[in-house]
């Protein structure tokens, strides 16, 4: 692929991730800190047609506009941008377009990579973020792992059932262009 093609992409990309972060809203009352939003299907769906470095490249910029648009909170962008590595890059890894099996194996392993390695991050974090004890943050452990499930699980099934349609979009001519 054209550099310059590239280029714009991950620009188009990184933009459209960054403004439907706004949408963010919390799903389980009791952890209303960790809040849903469809920003890191636009970061997956740039993984699954290039690379995964090209949807990391996407996810940073994403976040790092967030943080200065809107939130100002590092620790919050921080570990948003840590639970979409955690998902994003096992994911895309795995899935390699090598199929469908492939694909649910990359997205099983992504979710579950993400829920247990963002359990252990925020028992690490929280205590200081929220100043509560270590007990409370366990109290807290169980609404932590079923919000990072939902939230992985739904990307993966909005990425399942677009990504084919993305790719034919952005490389129409992938195979012409080859030839040349
Ligand atoms: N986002 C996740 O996707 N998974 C998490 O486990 C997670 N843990 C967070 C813990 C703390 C203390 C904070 C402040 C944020 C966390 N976030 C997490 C990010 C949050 O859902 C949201 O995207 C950001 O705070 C930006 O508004």
């Amino acid at each position: 692929m054209k550099n310059a093609k590239k280029v714009a992409i991950i620009g188009v990309f990184a933009a459209l991730s960054f403004v439907v972060m706004y949408i963010e809203f919390p799903i389980f009352p009791a952890v209303n800190f960790l809040k849903y939003d469809p920003s890191d299907i636009l970061a997956l769906l740039v993984s699954f047609v290039y690379s995964p470095t090209v949807g990391l490249i996407v996810l940073a910029i994403k976040d790092i506009l967030f943080f200065i648009f809107k939130s100002g909170d590092i620790v919050g962008i921080a570990m948003n941008f840590a639970a979409g590595t955690l998902f994003i890059v096992p994911t895309a890894m795995i899935y390699a377009n090598k199929g469908r099996v492939r694909e649910i194996l990359g997205y099983i392993v992504g979710i579950t990579a993400a829920t247990g390695g963002m359990a252990l991050l925020n028992i690490v974090v929280v205590p200081y973020y929220w100043k509560i004890s270590l007990s409370d943050v366990f109290k807290l452990l169980p609404w932590i792992i079923g919000f990072n499930a939902i939230k992985f699980f739904i990307d993966s099934v909005v990425n399942a059932i677009i990504h084919k349609k993305v790719k034919g979009i952005l490389e129409p001519d992938e195979n012409i262009r080859r030839e040349e």
